[in-house]
């Protein structure tokens, strides 16, 4: 579907009186909301390949129609996205799902779309068809170095892959571990993923870098290798410069206190990159910001804060992925509303009064603390976020155009009722 400026400016038409009625008292303070604005508008988060489709549980998948079925569909949507609200500029591809056959036409097609390749995920938590070992025991930690050897491999080869596209960045996420007490030796199997570990650090080009996902559990329900931030900022220190911790928000024990670990991270220099979602039990792959806004708001205040301490870009020097999967919801609704979601607690994390704040802690106020923290969480930012995507050139209402177009009937008459996107 060929979304034109034409398009969006006429449909932009019909809701720009309402917008100037909302944005009006935002107006009046225009030294503090131009910069907050133009770094909304400099925002990108990329899509994940695996959530143009509908995510399934382990009892079920429940496919909707139009879904994507290669990486040239793929592109489409999240090109579509990006039309649609001008903050989806990037996609994040995962190996072998994703292996692009032609990568020049690839390559083409994004730079049409307006879209870069963002970090690059390898698969080893899964055995693919042909391949001669098997990960039911793990990958970077198995006990067998053919195992270690298949796996490495894959990584590596998931880096000349992510070079041909320019991504950047590799992520590695391993389901290693153990489901039984005495299945592993944790030391040793410690040891042996930080020696695989290195095999494809030493592999990374110059400018990239390695992004180490932890999790508290599941596939393995023991332990896991990398466990959590504490285990993959000792994996990212021992590696070296190019290694850094990202940070899946579902892959915690319940009320882990996320915002101190963005914190902490950053504070060290070892935060590379983010996985969106929100959950209310475990890794459960909900729309951002769906359950748990106010969290989100959190984690951004530390993170503008971190961020501004280090003088880092914003925009630039942090990984931001969504990491989501719906199985109830159409897929590209859903990332549109997550994409929203992120927006809004950045915007508000960028409205924090931190003198004030940084006050009121001085002399122990926790009440006024509270107080400022609150008061900008309680802000409707959204006329804010609207007009970032207004000079972006994007829909002042993403969702409400992607319904009125009726895009998923039409992907459905395009591709059929009945189609099942790789990934999850
Ligand atoms: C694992 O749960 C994870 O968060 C990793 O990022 C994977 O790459 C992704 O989900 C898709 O399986
Ligand atoms: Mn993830």
């Amino acid at each position: 579907m060929n979304l034109t400026p034409d398009l969006i400016a006429d449909y932009n038409d019909g809701l720009l009186a309402r917008h100037r009625r909302t944005l009006a008292p935002w107006t009046d303070s225009l030294e503090q909301t131009e910069p907050v604005i133009q770094k909304l508008i400099d925002f990108q988060i990329a899509i994940p390949s695996w959530a143009l489709g509908t995510g399934g549980t382990r009892f079920g998948r429940f496919s909707g129609g139009g879904e994507p079925g290669s990486l040239t569909e793929k592109l489409d949507d999240v090109g579509m996205l990006h039309a649609l609200n001008r903050s989806s500029g990037a996609i994040s591809l995962h190996i072998p799902w994703d292996i692009p056959t032609d990568v020049n036409a690839v390559r083409q097609q994004a730079e049409r779309l307006g879209l870069r390749f963002d970090a690059v995920n390898s698969n080893t938590f899964q055995d693919q068809t042909g391949q001669s070992e098997s990960y039911k025991f793990g990958s970077l930690q198995h006990t067998d170095g053919g195992v270690r050897r298949q796996a490495i491999d894959h990584n590596i080869e998931v880096i000349r892959h992510g070079e041909t596209l320019g991504s950047k960045a590799l992520t590695v996420w391993l389901s290693d571990g153990s489901c039984f007490p005495g299945q592993l030796n944790f030391r040793q199997a410690f040891a042996r993923t930080l020696a695989s570990l290195g095999e494809i650090y030493d592999a990374l080009p110059a400018d990239w870098k390695v992004y180490v996902e932890y999790k508290a559990f599941e596939p393995n329900f023991y332990s896991m290798t990398v466990g959590d931030w504490g285990s993959s900022y000792l994996y990212a220190s021992k590696l070296g410069p190019k290694a850094y911790t990202l940070v899946d928000l579902g892959h915690h024990l319940p009320n882990a206190n996320i915002e101190q670990i963005v914190a902490i991270l950053l504070h060290e220099g070892k935060l590379g990159g983010f996985h969106f979602n929100d959950s209310k039990y475990g890794d459960d792959d909900l729309t951002a910001g769906s359950i748990k806004p106010y969290q989100l708001f959190l984690i951004f205040n530390e993170l503008v804060d971190g961020m501004d301490a280090r003088q880092m870009n914003h925009a630039n020097d942090l990984g931001w992925m969504i990491d989501a999967s719906h199985n109830v919801k159409d897929p590209l609704e859903d990332l549109l509303q997550s994409v929203e979601a992120i927006q809004i607690a950045y915007a508000q994390a960028l409205l924090v009064d931190r003198a004030a704040l940084e006050d009121a802690r001085q002399n122990n106020d926790v009440v006024q603390a509270q107080e400022i923290l609150q008061d900008v969480f309680r802000t409707d930012v959204r006329p804010l976020v609207a007009e970032a995507r207004l000079r972006a050139g994007a829909a002042l209402d993403p969702l409400g155009l992607f319904r009125q177009l009726d895009v998923r009937e039409k992907l459905i008459q395009e591709r059929g009722a009945k189609t099942i996107a790789t990934g999850l």
